[in-house]
């Protein structure tokens, strides 16, 4: 599905980078915050969250994620998404345990893939229950897309677990990771031609492959995510400086396509979040 403006969605901290690479990525819940509130005022409306602990170390904390969930809820009229991805050493019952956060959206990967030297485990089972769970909780799902037989699994799964909650399916492409699918114009195409029927689509290019994945996606009536969890150089020698610098780069590059940042409560019905 096309529309005309364009869903920003900043991924500000992941789970993979620290402040020594990148000094300005957020970690502490007033980091988050104030990113967050930065992001938002350049053009996101959405927010897919990875925390961290008292060490900066990657967490899913229940107790940790309510806070942040409550936090971003007071200071932003973002969505709020929670990442079930985690990090790669994150047992299946800790990313379940997300979803008692109680967010807007959750992210849901579709298959297990090659992550670096390391592997991102995603077993049918597990992503069957992550589905289940969320459409009991009302919670609506991105499905993350890592490998374009990842497509093929998303097909599954609607196929026999039915539409997920708010009845709307979005995808986000999440390309130029070492063992996933290249981060190209040729990938974009082809991952367009195996999307489910109706279904929304944003993409995410991983370093190099920021801008080509970026200006690829808005081209075909694509949806974008922009953030240090993917990116940590703006240009070839120069490191981010903040958040709001990639948001307002894509939200640049947006209004040029004649595609503007789409304002929250449109990015709310497109993905299927209640208002
Ligand atoms: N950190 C990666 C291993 C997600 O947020 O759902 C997984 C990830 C996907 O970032
Ligand atoms: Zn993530």
């Amino acid at each position: 599905m096309t529309t005309a403006g364009t869903l920003i969605t900043v991924a500000p901290t992941g789970a993979e980078h620290d402040k020594s690479a990148v000094p300005n990525l957020p970690v502490t819940l007033d980091e988050l915050v104030g990113t967050a509130r930065d992001c938002e005022r350049v053009g996101a409306a959405m927010i897919h969250v990875h925390i961290r602990g008292a060490e900066a170390e990657p967490t899913l904390d229940l107790g940790r994620l309510r806070e942040t969930v409550a936090a971003l809820r007071e200071n932003t009229d973002l969505i709020v998404q929670l990442s079930t991805g985690g990090a790669v050493t994150d047992a299946e019952e800790d990313r379940l345990r997300v979803l008692e956060a109680a967010p807007d959206s959750a992210s849901c990967t579709m298959g297990t893939v090659n992550f670096g030297d390391a592997v991102f485990m995603n077993r049918w089972d597990f992503i069957v229950e992550l589905h289940r769970r969320m459409r009991d909780r009302g919670i609506v799902p991105e499905y993350e897309i890592f490998d374009l037989g990842q497509l093929a699994t998303l097909r599954r799964l609607l196929d026999s677990e039915g539409p997920p909650a708010g009845g709307r399916v979005h995808v986000d492409l999440v390309m130029g990771v070492p063992g996933g699918m290249p981060g190209d114009a040729e990938t974009v195409a082809a991952a367009l031609r195996l999307l489910p029927d109706g279904a929304s689509f944003s993409a995410t290019g991983i370093g190099r492959t920021t801008m080509p994945v970026m200006l690829t996606a808005l081209g075909a009536g694509g949806h974008l995510r922009v953030g240090m969890e993917d990116t940590i150089n703006y240009a070839r020698g120069e490191r981010v400086k903040d958040n709001a610098q990639l948001v307002a780069r894509a939200a640049g590059l947006a209004k040029i396509a004649q595609r503007p940042p789409m304002p929250v409560a449109e990015a709310r019905a497109l993905i299927g979040v209640a208002g």
